[in-house]
């Protein structure tokens, strides 16, 4: 990996649970750098170069010794985490208690004590490393709820820093919080930022009611604050997005179109192509619906011969129990519909448990007919707004599951309850035959709002509410 300039105190610091690169181990033991483009980094990337700004996390490889780094003008810090770390903090804790706890326990949390210490353990090491990297008075952009009690433990470190926090999943129902043994310790952790934001106004007062029946914190003069400890705390809304521009001009160039057709053709041109796009995780319901269609198929409201459904899901978390109970279930939802339904050489179900290129899931997005978004819980979506930002032509019917952050804002979308299988394939059937006129009508809708609410505009908005002023020679 190229180093392009020198290492120094950053004036603008993001902290992730994980770097915007991945540390690699090849067969014959040597390490390297592989960029991970996430949307967060795509986001935040842009405002980091030009503040000559620094990223903290962890680099994805269990007890990795390396060097600080600068990469493209990016300074990259990393933070070393034991295999131990890595099975209580991040398996453990982050992805078996606060995941599915904050995500309505729609598989049960587990608490354990040695789990919670080394997320308290690791958020404090965050912390050290935090406190070295920032120059005097910088900015501290933290993310996400593997790092909820960094901004007190980073306070405590550094009063002179200016912090904010952005959680990326739901912040849970009071009653669900509640549940969790280190409640109190969570929100204190949380109160140490200036400006605490979430996806959407219900997070914002989940957190404050808990604030203030937890904590000494008290309402402030607004419904979106708090004060605590001498200090306002900041509270808000802010709903993450897309670089929409970026993917509608990649879903609009002759290689996506072309790729288009060609997986059109490859199903043999079948009627309607329906088309769901998930990281492999229980809470983005994939068994709603494959269930739906089942049932469809099985009442015969729906025919294999025109109707053929593809579902991309993403490797992800493959070490935690959960997933890897999930993933054989759907895998045998998938067997079931096929050996029911498909014919030889035309599967029902297209089932690809892989990661795939961008250029290649737009070029998905601009031949499917049905996108389906059915999860449990969300904190957003961005996958919604990828398949509308991807419809150039206002093609596409988007179906989209209310419990997600996204549906505040897709309102045109047909909105589903994904408990209620009746509902989510009397929505599909609508998808699959709506006239033309109205599936553009919405889409037109749909694609203004995702068109002007982009991921730049999220990231300027959170941070103008944390009070950073625009780097100088930057754009407005
Ligand atoms: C969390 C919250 C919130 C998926 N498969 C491939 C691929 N992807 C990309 C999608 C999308 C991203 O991954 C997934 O984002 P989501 O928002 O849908 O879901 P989470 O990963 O759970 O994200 C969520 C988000 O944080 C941001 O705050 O919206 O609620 O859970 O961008 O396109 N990308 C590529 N190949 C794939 O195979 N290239």
């Amino acid at each position: 990996m190229p180093t392009g300039t020198t290492l120094s105190d950053a004036d603008f610091v993001v902290v992730a649970n994980r770097l915007p690169v991945d540390l690699e181990k090849l067969p014959d033991g040597s390490q390297r750098w592989k960029r991970s483009p996430g949307g967060l980094v795509t986001a935040l990337e842009p405002m980091l170069r030009s503040r000559e700004g620094a990223w903290v996390g962890w680099p994805g490889l269990a007890d990795a010794d390396v060097e600080p780094l600068v990469e493209d003008g990016l300074q990259l810090y990393p933070v070393r985490l034991s295999a131990r770390e890595v099975e209580d903090y991040y398996e453990g804790f982050s992805n078996g208690t606060l995941w599915p706890l904050y995500h309505d326990v729609v598989a049960p949390p587990a608490f354990h004590r040695h789990w919670w210490q080394a997320y308290v353990r690791v958020n404090e090491r965050f912390a050290e490393v935090v406190a070295e990297v920032a120059s005097r008075n910088a900015t501290v952009w933290i993310q996400d709820y593997q790092l909820q009690l960094l901004p007190a433990a980073l306070r405590k470190l550094r009063p002179d820093l200016r912090i904010g926090f952005f959680l990326h999943i739901p912040f849970p129902p009071t009653e669900l919080f509640m549940q969790l043994p280190w409640r109190r310790r969570i929100i204190e952790g949380l109160l140490g930022a200036d400006l605490v934001g979430f996806h959407t106004p219900g997070g914002v007062r989940n957190f404050r009611w808990l604030a203030t029946r937890l904590t000494d914190a008290i309402p402030g003069h607004g419904r979106t604050e708090v004060t605590f400890g001498g200090r306002t705390v900041k509270l808000g809304a802010f709903p993450i997005s897309i670089d929409s521009a970026a993917l509608d001009q990649l879903s609009r160039t002759p290689e996506v179109l072309e790729r288009a057709k060609q997986i059109r053709s490859d199903l043999g041109e079948p009627e309607k192509v329906v088309l769901g796009v998930d990281r492999l995780d229980y809470t983005k319901g994939i068994d709603v619906r494959l269930r739906a269609l089942e049932e469809l198929l099985t009442e015969g409201r729906v025919s294999a011969d025109d109707v053929v459904m593809i579902q991309l899901a993403t490797p992800s978390r493959e070490r935690v129990e959960h997933y890897q109970k999930m993933r054989n279930d759907i895998e045998q939802s998938v067997g079931r519909i096929n050996g029911e339904y498909a014919r030889v050489g035309h599967p029902a179900v297209h089932y690809l448990h892989q990661s795939l290129p961008r250029e290649e899931l737009a070029a998905f997005f601009v031949a499917a007919d049905v996108m389906l978004v059915t999860p449990l819980r969300d904190g957003m979506n961005l996958v919604a707004k990828e398949y509308v930002a991807c419809r150039h032509d206002n093609g596409g019917v988007l179906v989209l599951s209310e419990f997600t952050g996204a549906a505040h804002e897709l309102k045109e979308a047909i909105l589903v309850n994904p408990h209620d299988t009746d509902g989510v394939k009397n929505a599909l059937q609508v998808a699959l035959t709506m006239p033309a006129e109205e599936g553009q009508k919405r889409m037109r809708a749909l694609r203004r709002q995702v068109l002007t609410h982009d991921v730049d505009r999220w990231a300027r908005s959170f941070l103008d509410a944390l009070g950073l002023p625009p780097a100088e020679g930057a754009a407005s």
